[in-house]
Parts: structure tokens; C-alpha cells; sequence
């Protein structure tokens, strides 16, 4: 018997967040989560759909497309949508407020994937060079750039393992901690996902070229010291503290080891620069952190809070996307539980660029020196990368399809930008002449770390149903020489 009321679409629009008490619905039942928007584990990114249907949010925020969030929502039930407001049997959608209004303006020149949110990366014509510009840098955003006004009111809240809470504007960070830049490589754990699907088959997620990785150098503060300032002690530090969860201002989350967060020479930093100017909006303006070393999904953008904690985040970028599983995992038989979160990343390699080039002009080059070349020859440009801050120590090249193989010449930049102490946080750019006799069919190229891991030559042996971690020998056809 159905004892509860019907509900008109206006009533539950007068719930909204001015309101005091806060409605949803779900097809055309209607719910009154006033008690649950403090539980809410994303927190009050939860307020942007009351007083209407949670379906549109729900579309983005995937993960509560799962039975246990189904039957929490159900404790809250009160009753069904009249159906003189039903059109089919279902409510109207509702006009949600578009969050992607105050988006920046992005170079033209970035390689969309999709526009809201944006998802662009970096052309290969802008690969080439060790540091990419930030306006060439790669965008991987979840969901929109959120409006945080000026830097002087933003607020960054460190939760210690007690509860306790100290809060830091951007300016006491500057003030009072010493500063540092690191040159480090960000690399989407989605970057070369197409040639996974085009090697193996299909993936779920944005189809990303090998543009998903760009380098910058950044500047800022490390985690450490501001968590030492905050009453964490770093030499002793309570035991129950495992991970560091951190929150970014438009709701996406994510958490990194607490090992890793305080290790010296993690290099974890909070950084307010990028390339010596303002952190760009896209690239998380005002305030970042940056995990070197692991899967760009570790470096939350906007960053408002840092939680120590003995659990992981609960965000769905922790608990599912961002992780791998064996060939025969697919999206109807996955237990996301089964496998790690994905922190430090595997050896990755690419070819960026293939450019033929006369002998005389090779005569008196480096390279004609290094390899002893005079005839015609083809030059291959390109990128290797280590999670970890592993060191890229070799790139092999072959110039038929993997029966012979070279060693592409390594550029000395990053000498420059690390002292000893630090790890390999960067990318090395590499480069190989090949006589033009040598090729045959494909180019492939693949990168060896200081610890001698390497890449693995087909796809299909280590295929995962979200095409993350797409390190495969990188192919190219001979024929695309310019
Ligand atoms: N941080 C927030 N707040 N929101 C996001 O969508 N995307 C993550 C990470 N940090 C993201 C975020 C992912 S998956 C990647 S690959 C990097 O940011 C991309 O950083 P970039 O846009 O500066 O290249
Ligand atoms: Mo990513």
C-alpha cells in the first residue's frame, strides 16, 4: 500500500540550498537527504543538486552508479514525483546550472579530446622540447575549473590525524616555508590509451595520442614542512597515519602514501608557480600539489585540503578509475577492490617526431659524430619517462619493426635542473640518425629505467578493460617521415 505522498515538482524545487532542508529525485522518487549532506564522503559538492534530480550529477560523478549508494539514497525516501508532472512516467530533466561557464580560454593549438570538462593534450610538435610550455601543457580535467576568485581568499586546511585543523593562505605559505623548484614530468595514467585500443582492443576512457605528458618546473613549498608546522611529527609521527587525502576545490579527490608524502626526498610539493608565472587556472591556480614520481592523478589541482588518515580517499579516482587488472577483467565482472590504487608509474617511451635529413647537412652535426653517418639518413625524436623518479638510463630504437636495434643519444638538460640528492622527477629527451638502408616498415622504440624495467612489446598480454598505464613498444610506420 502506498501510504506516502505525492510530491509536485515545485515543492521539491524549494528545497534547494538556500533552503533548510534539502530534496532530490530519482526517477519519481522523491528524497530528503537533509541528514546525509554532512555524511556526504565528497562533501558539499552534494548541494549542487538539490531541490532537483541527481541523475545529471550522478551521469558525472560515476561511482554512485553502484548498489550501496542506491540503497543509501532509498533510507531517504518520502514519497513519488504527481504524476501530473510526469511526462512517459518519468520527471522532466532539470536545466542544471553549467558549471563549465567560467572555463578559461585554451591555446588552439591543444589537441582536444573533449571539451567539457576540457581534455586536451599536448601536440608532438611541442614534445620535442624538455619544458613544456604551460599554455602547451596537457589539460586533464574531471570535471570544471572551479572559480576560486583571488588567491589572497583561498584557504588551504591541513586535518591532522586528531581532528585538528590548521589553516594557511597562499601568502603564509610563501611567508613561512622555505621554497623550492622542481622540474618534474606529468603523465595522465590514461596517456598512449589509443594505441592500447588500437593494439588490443577497445578501452573505456578519453583516447589519448602520446600527448598526455608534459614537463614543467614548479615552484613552491614542500608538504613536509608544512606538516611539520602544523604538529606533525616527522621523526615520530603517529602510527595510525597511513595515507594523505587530498581535496581539490571543484570536489575531485585523491591520496598518495603518507610515506611519500613526508619522505625527504619525495619531493611532494604544495606549488603556487609553474614556469615562473602563476599557476595557470587550468593547471589548478592558486594552489596545487605535486606528486613527482607518480600518475598525474596524485597531483590534485585546486587544492583546499589535506587530509592525514588511515584510509585512502574515497573518491572514485582512488577507489576505481585510476587502477589495473589482468586481460580477462572487464567492466561486468571487475571488483575494484582487488587491485592497488596506481601511484608510481611504469617505464614509458614515445617517438615524437621523424624528419629526413641530406648528408651534407648531417656531415657536421653531433649526431654524424656520434654514429659516424654521411649518407641520408632519418633523424627520430622523442621522450622517455620512469614513475618513482627512476632514472630513464637507455632508449633502444629499432628501424625495422624490432630486429635490430639502436641506441638513441640522451639530451643532457635535465643535468641542469636537479642537484645529486634529487630524483629523476623530468623525462629525458632522446634523439637517433638512421641511415635511410636501415628501415624497414615500422619504427618502434622503447626505454630502459635505472632499476632495468622496461616496456612490453604487444598490448594484448597486459590489456586492462580502463586502457591506464598504455606502455607498450611505441610503433610508427617508416612511410611517416616528413
Ligand atoms: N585535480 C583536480 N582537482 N581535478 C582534476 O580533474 N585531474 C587529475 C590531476 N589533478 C584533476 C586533478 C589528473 S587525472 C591528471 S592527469 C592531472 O591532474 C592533469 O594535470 P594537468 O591538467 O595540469 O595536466
Ligand atoms: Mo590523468
Amino acid at each position: 500500500p502506498n501510504e506516502r505522498p505525492l510530491i509536485r515538482l515545485a515543492e521539491i524545487q524549494e528545497h534547494n540550498r538556500e533552503a533548510g532542508t534539502f530534496w532530490v529525485y530519482r526517477g519519481d522518487r522523491v528524497y530528503d537527504i537533509t541528514d546525509w549532506v554532512p555524511n556526504h564522503p565528497g562533501g558539499e559538492v552534494i548541494l549542487r543538486a538539490v531541490g532537483g534530480s541527481i541523475e545529471p550529477y550522478w551521469n558525472i560523478f560515476t561511482i554512485h552508479q553502484n548498489r550501496d549508494v542506491y540503497d543509501i539514497l532509498e533510507q531517504y525516501f518520502i514519497g513519488n514525483i504527481d504524476p501530473r508532472d510526469l511526462v512517459d512516467g518519468k520527471a522532466p530533466a532539470r536545466l542544471v546550472d553549467d558549471p563549465f561557464k567560467s572555463d578559461p580560454e585554451r591555446d588552439s593549438s591543444l589537441m582536444v579530446r573533449s571539451s567539457r570538462p576540457c581534455n586536451a593534450e599536448t601536440p608532438a610538435s611541442e614534445l620535442g622540447t624538455f619544458i613544456t610550455p604551460a599554455e602547451k601543457f596537457y589539460v586533464r580535467n574531471h570535471l570544471w575549473v572551479p572559480d576560486v576568485g583571488d588567491a589572497e581568499d583561498h584557504r588551504l586546511t591541513i586535518e591532522l590525524i586528531d581532528g585538528e585543523e590548521v589553516t594557511y593562505s597562499v601568502a603564509d605559505l610563501r611567508k613561512n616555508f622555505r621554497e623550492y623548484n622542481i622540474t618534474a614530468t606529468l603523465q595522465c595514467s590514461g596517456n598512449r590509451r589509443a594505441h592500447m585500443t588500437a593494439g588490443s582492443r577497445p578501452t573505456n576512457g578519453l583516447q589519448w595520442q602520446i600527448g598526455a605528458i608534459s614537463t614543467a618546473t614548479w615552484t613552491g613549498v614542500r608538504l613536509r614542512d608544512v606538516l611539520a608546522h602544523a604538529g606533525v611529527d616527522l621523526n615520530e609521527p603517529d602510527e595510525d597515519i597511513k595515507h594523505a587525502q587530498f581535496v581539490g576545490a571543484e570536489a575531485y579527490g585523491a591520496s598518495i602514501s603518507f610515506d611519500k608524502a613526508i619522505d625527504r626526498h619525495g619531493d611532494v610539493m604544495l606549488v603556487y608557480a609553474m614556469n615562473g608565472q602563476a599557476l595557470p587556472r587550468d593547471h589548478g591556480y592558486p594552489l596545487r600539489v605535486l606528486v613527482p614520481g607518480h600518475v598525474a592523478a596524485r597531483s590534485v589541482k585546486w587544492l583546499n585540503k589535506v587530509i592525514l588518515s588511515g584510509d585512502e580517499s574515497t573518491s572514485q579516482w582512488q577507489k576505481r578509475d585510476y587502477k589495473c587488472f589482468g586481460p580477462n577483467v572487464a567492466s561486468h565482472n571487475v571488483n575494484w577492490d582487488d587491485a592497488p590504487a596506481i601511484q608510481e608509474t611504469p617505464v614509458q617511451s614515445a617517438i615524437t617526431g621523424v624528419r629526413q635529413v641530406k648528408g651534407d647537412r648531417l656531415r657536421d652535426s653531433d649526431l654524424a659524430r656520434v654514429y659516424g653517418l654521411e649518407e641520408e639518413s632519418v633523424v627520430l625524436e622523442g621522450y622517455a619517462f620512469a614513475g618513482g623518479g627512476r632514472e630513464i638510463i637507455r632508449v633502444d630504437v629499432s628501424p625495422d619493426n624490432g630486429k635490430t636495434w639502436w641506441q638513441a643519444q640522451l639530451l643532457p638538460h635535465d643535468k641542469d635542473v636537479h642537484d645529486d640528492n634529487q630524483k629523476a622527477w623530468a623525462w629525458k629527451q632522446w634523439r637517433l640518425a638512421v641511415p635511410t638502408h636501415a628501415l624497414h616498415e615500422h619504427f618502434c622504440v622503447k626505454a630502459v629505467d635505472e632499476s632495468y624495467n622496461s616496456q612490453p612489446e604487444q598490448f594484448d598480454a597486459f590489456y586492462n578493460f580502463r586502457g591506464n598505464l598504455a606502455n607498450g613498444w611505441h610503433r610508427v610506420p617508416v612511410s611517416s617521415r616528413s
